[in-house]
């Protein structure tokens, strides 16, 4: 009898950790590395809250390519025009645009000179 006890007791211990383990690695999973991504807006859609961009390549998370990308923020695309110049923060594993900043536009007439 005293020995089915300790065995219960074992039990209840072996859970306890394995629920603490199981917790820790989920804590532990390391966050997901920050690129930037850049490119030229093409279209905006804002009923979609995305963008179409021909966008630069990004190692690790896209090619060179004119593709639709979510935005995290809805308030982006109404700020954005075709021809805009954006960067944007993206995530391995994730499309979504983070963080869309334009880039001020280049002066071509000051550079020409
Ligand atoms: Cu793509």
């Amino acid at each position: 009898m005293k020995r089915i006890f300790a065995m219960n007791r074992l039990m209840t211990v072996f859970a306890a950790a394995l629920l603490t383990a199981v917790i820790c690695l989920a804590q532990s999973v390391p966050a997901k590395k920050a690129l930037t991504f850049q490119g030229k807006v093409e279209t905006v859609n804002e009923a979609a809250n995305s963008l179409k961009v021909n966008g630069e390549k990004v190692e690790g998370w896209m090619d060179a390519m004119i593709m639709d990308y979510k935005v995290d923020d809805p308030a982006i695309p109404k700020k954005l025009k075709a021809g805009d110049q954006i960067t944007a923060t993206v995530y391995e594993g994730d499309m979504v645009l983070h963080k869309v900043m334009v880039m001020p536009k280049t002066d071509n007439m000051k550079s020409k000179k």
